[in-house]
């Protein structure tokens, strides 16, 4: 198997520590959003090992690989809009952000803006709106409806630049980005750079204890370097002189925390966010303790999903999966769940219908596939939007089809 090319830390991307304990491995896995053209199945994929690590100084969780960034994120599978609930949550997010701290005209600037999802609410809203999106097909779709994109990854030279030319921004704007930047302190350099005296950074990141509380192991692959807490951003964002002053829980990708960050001594610290750098130091007083609990739930999970499905078929149940997601990717190389065992994966995703999953080999196809292949039950891969899907899905409901909900230990639903 040819390895991504892909390079081993020996310390901390925060804090620079080389005291680092690795406590999950996931094993050697292709990259969970190279979803595979039917007509290259033969041919060998990238794989890399898959592990996660926590330092024991700043207590980053991350993992012991860094996959090349130009491998991953310049053509990239995932686009934000497919999913209809992520809409709703970036109107919500546009709509704070204008009337907490960009009022009309501002200047604001959205890092991993994908394919506009956010852009487009900010700019109805009144603010001037840039996007930078490494991704070519991503920002090309932007950029033809009129959402203007910068083709770039972000860093200390693109905020200079952008800086140089339009002036300092009032908000950037980073979601479900920062885990999948190596580079943390050049980024905290950057948003020095290109944030005005009085900037706030506004960003979204799934949250550790959500991750762990759950089982969301599934989230772990080779995108996310990064599994936040807010100790370590704490530690990150000192190193310029900025600072966490307020933190939301947002219920998005299974549980993620939304963060703002300013310039030090500009803002007093929120009560919310007090209580719970309070809470992770509580939680966290036996770390090593909750992070080992944590495997061994990860390998409950593994053996109850193979035996739920293994039931399921011997019973002689037609069985799929639904939402080709980055981390159903995960899930199924690491359970080891094949084509012979799901047929199809349904997803609304044109750019993924037609391929197949990476590893796996499980044919994406499009909604209308349910319809015609009628299983009977459906793993449900992107179960962060299970209620959305089983409202969406009723007439599948309607004729006894139920799905497997597969975390923290798998469940069929809905109720019967
Ligand atoms: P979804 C992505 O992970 C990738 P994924 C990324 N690396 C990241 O950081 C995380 O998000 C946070 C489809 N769908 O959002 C659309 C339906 O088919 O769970 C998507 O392919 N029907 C950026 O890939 C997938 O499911 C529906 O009704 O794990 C959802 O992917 C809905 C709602 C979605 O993220
Ligand atoms: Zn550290």
């Amino acid at each position: 198997m040819p390895s991504a090319p892909f390079r081993r830390l020996t310390s901390c991307r925060v804090c620079g520590a080389t005291e680092i304990s690795v406590f999950l491995s996931l094993g050697e896995t292709p990259l969970a959003n190279a979803f595979v053209r039917p007509v290259a199945a033969a041919a060998p994929e990238l794989r890399a090992p898959l592990e996660v690590m926590r330092c024991l100084r700043c207590g980053l969780v991350q993992l012991t690989v860094v996959v090349d960034p130009e491998v991953i994120f310049r053509d990239y599978a995932y686009a934000t809009s497919a999913s209809a609930p992520m809409r709703g949550h970036f109107d919500g997010l546009a709509a704070e952000i204008v009337e907490r701290f960009a009022p009309a005209g501002s200047f604001v600037v959205e890092v991993g803006s994908n394919d506009g999802v956010l852009l487009r609410p900010l700019r109805e809203r009144g603010a001037r709106a840039l996007g930078v999106e490494p991704a070519a097909n991503l920002a090309a779709i932007a950029n033809a409806e009129g959402l203007e994109t910068v083709n770039e990854f972000f860093g200390p030279d693109v905020a200079s630049r952008l800086r140089g030319e339009r002036g300092a921004a009032k908000v950037v704007v980073g979601n479900n980005v920062l885990a999948h930047i190596d580079g943390l302190p050049d980024v905290a350099r950057a948003l020095d750079a290109l944030l005005d005296d009085d900037g706030v950074f506004v960003a979204e990141v799934p949250y550790l204890f959500d991750l762990l509380d759950h089982v969301e192991y599934d989230t772990v692959y080779h995108e996310h370097l990064s599994y936040f807490h807010l100790a370590p951003l704490m530690t990150l964002f000192a190193q310029v002189g900025m600072q966490l002053f307020d933190v939301k829980r947002v219920p998005t990708h299974g549980g993620s925390i939304r963060m703002y960050v300013g310039r030090s001594a500009r803002r007093a610290e929120t009560p919310a966010l007090t209580g719970l750098v309070a809470l992770e130091r509580s939680r966290l007083a036996d770390a090593a303790a909750v992070f080992g609990t944590f495997a061994a739930r990860v390998a409950a999970q593994r053996q109850a999903l193979r035996a739920v499905l293994a039931e399921l078929r011997s019973a002689g149940k037609r069985l799929a999966g639904y939402g080709a997601t980055a981390k159903g990717n995960t899930m199924l190389n690491y359970c080891g769940i094949g084509a012979d065992t799901l047929s199809f994966i349904a997803d609304t995703t044109p750019y993924k219908q037609g391929l197949l999953t990476p590893g796996t080999h499980i044919p994406v196809r499009d909604e209308s596939a349910i319809d015609a292949e009628r299983p009977d039950v459906m793993l449900l891969l992107a179960w962060n939007y299970a209620d959305a899907i089983v409202r969406r899905l009723d007439g599948y409901v309607a004729r006894g089809g139920r799905f497997i909900h597969p975390i923290p230990l798998p469940r069929l639903i809905p109720d019967r």
